[in-house]
């Protein structure tokens, strides 16, 4: 059994979703998919802080180097809201003379592009490269490495101290969350404030969204683990939002310890999470039976299905459906190709599962009878985009919080 991450108590595993591929490594070919990294996808809780984290870490430059094909600004909800999160930071935190923004995990420079525009000192910091370019080419800066107390140490040098340190679903996949805070604590000024929003722990018990863990999300935070990490490095949480986005996230604030007076959500959040047991045994080992119920009804509807002669593809070659395929054994004889808006994970196989992943544009040419939604936290985008589909027949399956068909 291994320690916990963030304070070394003891780590009690409650889901084993076994032998994993890396979820956004899509191999080019047979040939490439021979060769792929498999780790062991199992997932604990700590009996003292309460962190939910992955109990083995797969290295960083594995998962987030020049080919990482992630883009953020594919997804039109996404990029409305982060042009909302962007405005509403200008507004606020970052009114006062000459501000300075750092965005962990910047990707293609979806919230930074308006911050840009706005003429707003900014620097993103991210390490996959490919889409580091894709952010300096609109005019977003941006240091291509691994935020850490070596980088902030550099961006300080470099720059100054930050008002704000923003990071959208990218602080749950930094496990030496020790080293980023000492460098939050160079990097941010003495009222300065960490925001960052990743999937909520408490949303993923309630959609039973197991596919929310994968390689890169090593942590599954709620308000408690979160007050109790940011306690521990001098810091405190002091606000959280619930965010609808992406299944269902929050957005924590996080200052130095007594700088801020905590918001009363604080304490609402923290109150609902013990009333509902949230971090009891219990409720995570009922999470993990519920897990196991979706893989098998999800893997004994697509064959019937195939036992019924229906054509069923997939929307969505999303990191997250590698924890679904791979868990539930699902391939190319259930699911004959995944179809996705992304150029770079396009002409490619699934990862683990080897679906080939088309481009959406072929989705209707012509239509299945049956399409998987992979990328159900963009379900209301997707089924209005693609509505003629079901105007001719077609029918969707989504898996969480159960199997069913609409
Ligand atoms: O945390 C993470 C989130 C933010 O993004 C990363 N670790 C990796 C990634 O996870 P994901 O791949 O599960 O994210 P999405 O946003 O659910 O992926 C959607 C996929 O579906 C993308 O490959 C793009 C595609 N897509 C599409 O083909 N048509 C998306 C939309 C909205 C569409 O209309
Ligand atoms: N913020 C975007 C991207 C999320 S994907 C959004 O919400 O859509 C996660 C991103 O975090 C990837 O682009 C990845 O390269 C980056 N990342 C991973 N580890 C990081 C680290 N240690 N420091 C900064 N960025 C990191
Ligand atoms: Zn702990």
């Amino acid at each position: 059994m291994s320690g916990c991450r963030v304070c070394h108590g003891v780590v009690t595993p409650f889901l084993d979703l076994g032998k994993q591929p890396l979820s956004d490594a899509f191999p080019a070919d047979a040939e490439e998919a021979e060769k792929e990294y498999f780790y062991n996808l199992r997932v604990g809780s700590c009996r003292s802080c309460s962190m939910v984290q992955l109990i083995d870490e797969v290295p960083r430059e594995q998962m987030f180097n020049d080919g990482y094909p992630y883009r953020s600004s594919l997804s039109s909800v996404m990029r409305d809201h982060f042009e909302r999160t962007a405005r509403e930071l200008l507004d606020t935190e970052l009114s006062g003379p000459d501000p300075f923004l750092v965005e962990l995990g910047c990707n293609d420079g979806v919230l930074l592009r308006t911050v840009a525009g706005r003429g707003v000192r900014h620097l993103g910091v991210e390490p996959s490269a490919g889409v580091a370019e894709l952010a300096r080419s609109t005019n977003v800066s941006v240091l291509t490495d691994f935020f850490e107390e070596r980088t902030a140490r550099r961006v300080h040098a470099e720059h100054g101290q930050a008002d704000v340190v923003y990071a959208a679903n990218t602080f749950c996949h930094i496990p030496y969350l020790d080293s980023v805070f000492a460098g939050l604590d160079v990097l941010l000024k003495p009222d300065g404030v960490l925001v960052f929003e990743d999937p909520y722990l408490g949303d993923i018990v309630d959609r039973a969204s197991f596919d929310q863990i994968y390689d890169e999300h090593f942590y599954l935070f709620s308000a408690k683990s979160v007050a109790a990490m940011a306690h521990r490095f001098g810091f405190e949480l002091v606000d959280v939002e619930r965010l609808p986005v992406h299944g269902g996230e929050v957005r924590y604030r996080v200052a130095r310890a007594g700088a801020r007076t905590p918001s009363p959500a604080v304490a609402d959040l923290l109150a609902e999470e013990d009333r509902r047991a949230l971090h009891a045994p219990a409720t995570l080992e009922d999470f993990a039976r519920r897990v196991d119920r979706i893989c098998d009804d999800l893997v004994s509807l697509l064959e019937r299905l195939r036992g019924e002669g229906k054509r069923v593809v997939a929307y969505g070659a999303t990191a997250k459906s590698a924890t679904v395929t791979n868990r539930a054994g699902i391939g190319p004889t259930l699911v004959e190709t995944v179809y996705d808006s992304t150029p770079e994970k396009q002409g490619r196989l699934t990862p683990g599962a080897h679906i080939p992943v088309a481009a959406s544009t072929g989705f209707a040419d012509p239509y299945p009878d049956f399409a998987l939604l992979f990328a159900w936290n963009h379900a209301d985008e997707i089924m209005r985009r693609e509505s003629v589909f079901r105007e001719s027949g077609g029918k969707w399956i989504l898996y969480v919080p159960d199997v069913r068909v609409v």
